[in-house]
C-alpha cells in the first residue's frame, strides 16, 4: 500500500515537474510572469459603448486618433475586415471601407497627418491608404504595401526614433519582437527587410501601439491580467526589452484588451471579449528630458 502510494506521489511530482517544464519550454513564462518593477496604477476607464458587429463576435482590432476621429477596424472571423469612421461624440459610425481581400485581420492603424497606415496579422503586410478617398468612395484606395518580415504582426504607430519618424510593428507571439520601420523605404522596396532601424522585445502579447508625449505605450493582452505599458525610450534603447523600459503600468479596462489611440487627452482602447470601447484621461507628463532617460525633468 505504502509503495503505491509512493509511485502515486512520485507520478504526481514528475508529472508537475514535465508540465511545467513544458509550460516555460512552450513560451508560457511571460504569460504567467508578470512585469513586478513598477507598481500597477489605475485609470478609470470610462464604456464608449459597444464596437461595430460585436453582437456578432466580430473583434475589435486596429484603433487610431484621425482629426477629430476614430478611425477602427475589425475583424470579421478572419473572412474580412472592415475600416470605420467613427465620430467620438456620438460613437456613430460615419463611413466605412474593406481592406484588400487577403487582409482578413487587421490589427493596427496608424494615422500620420497624411495617410492612413494599416497591418494586419494574417497577411503579415503593412498598407499605406488614402484614408479621405476610401471613405468617400466607400473603396480602399491603396498608396501601396509591404512585408511586414513578422509572422504574427499585430499593432502599429508613429514614433520618432533618433531624430526620424519611424513606424512600430509589433509582432504577437512568433519573434515576440517590435520592430521600428522606416516606413517610406519599406513602401518604396515592398517589403519592411533592410528598413527596420531598431528591435526590442515586448511582452510578447502587444496588442496595441501608441505613442504619447516621449513615450511609447504598448497594450498586452494576457487573457484576464492585461495591461498598458508605458515605455521609456531611452531606457528600451539600452536594454531593447519592453520589461525593463516600462516606467509605468495601468490596467487595462477589461480582459482581451487591443488596439490604442490617443486623442490629445485621453487613451482610448478596446476589448475583445465585452466588445466595447473605453477611454480614460491620462496624464503622461513629465515629458522626458532628451538628456535624461528618466522621463523626469532636468
Ligand atoms: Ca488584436
Ligand atoms: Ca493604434
Amino acid at each position: 500500500m505504502i509503495v503505491y502510494l509512493g509511485v502515486f506521489v512520485i507520478g504526481l511530482l514528475t508529472l508537475g515537474l514535465v508540465m511545467g517544464a513544458a509550460l516555460v519550454g512552450l513560451g508560457f513564462k511571460d504569460y504567467l510572469l508578470r512585469n513586478h518593477a513598477v507598481a500597477s496604477e489605475a485609470l478609470v476607464w470610462e464604456d464608449r459603448g459597444p464596437t461595430p458587429l460585436g453582437e456578432m463576435r466580430y473583434t475589435p482590432q486596429g484603433l487610431t486618433w484621425a482629426e477629430g476621429r476614430l478611425i477602427f477596424a475589425n475583424c470579421w472571423r478572419d473572412t474580412r475586415s472592415r475600416v470605420y469612421e467613427i465620430d467620438p461624440a456620438t460613437m456613430q459610425v460615419q463611413r466605412h471601407f474593406d481592406m484588400p481581400p487577403e487582409a482578413v485581420h487587421t490589427s493596427g492603424l496608424a494615422w500620420d497627418g497624411q495617410w492612413l497606415w494599416a497591418v494586419d496579422h494574417k497577411s503579415n503586410r503593412g498598407y499605406c491608404i488614402d484614408l479621405e478617398a476610401s471613405l468617400a468612395q466607400g473603396q480602399i484606395q491603396l498608396r501601396g504595401q509591404f512585408d511586414t518580415t513578422l509572422r504574427g504582426t499585430s499593432a502599429c504607430c508613429l514614433m520618432p526614433w533618433n531624430g526620424e519618424q519611424v513606424l512600430a510593428i509589433s509582432d504577437f507571439m512568433h519573434s515576440r519582437r517590435t520592430i521600428l520601420v522606416r516606413h517610406q523605404q519599406a513602401l518604396a522596396a515592398g517589403t519592411a527587410q533592410g528598413a527596420i532601424v531598431f528591435a526590442y522585445r515586448n511582452e510578447g502579447f502587444s496588442q496595441g501601439l501608441e505613442f504619447i508625449n516621449g513615450y511609447l505605450f504598448e497594450s498586452e493582452n494576457k487573457r484576464g491580467d492585461d495591461a498598458v505599458n508605458q515605455i521609456d525610450l531611452a531606457r528600451l534603447a539600452v536594454s531593447q526589452y519592453a520589461r525593463t523600459a516600462t516606467i509605468r503600468q495601468y490596467r487595462a479596462p477589461y480582459r482581451g484588451v487591443e488596439d490604442l489611440a490617443w486623442d490629445g487627452q485621453r487613451l482610448w482602447t478596446s476589448d475583445e471579449v465585452n466588445f466595447r470601447f473605453f477611454y480614460a484621461k491620462l496624464d503622461p507628463s513629465p515629458t522626458p528630458d532628451p538628456r535624461h532617460g528618466d522621463g523626469k525633468p532636468a
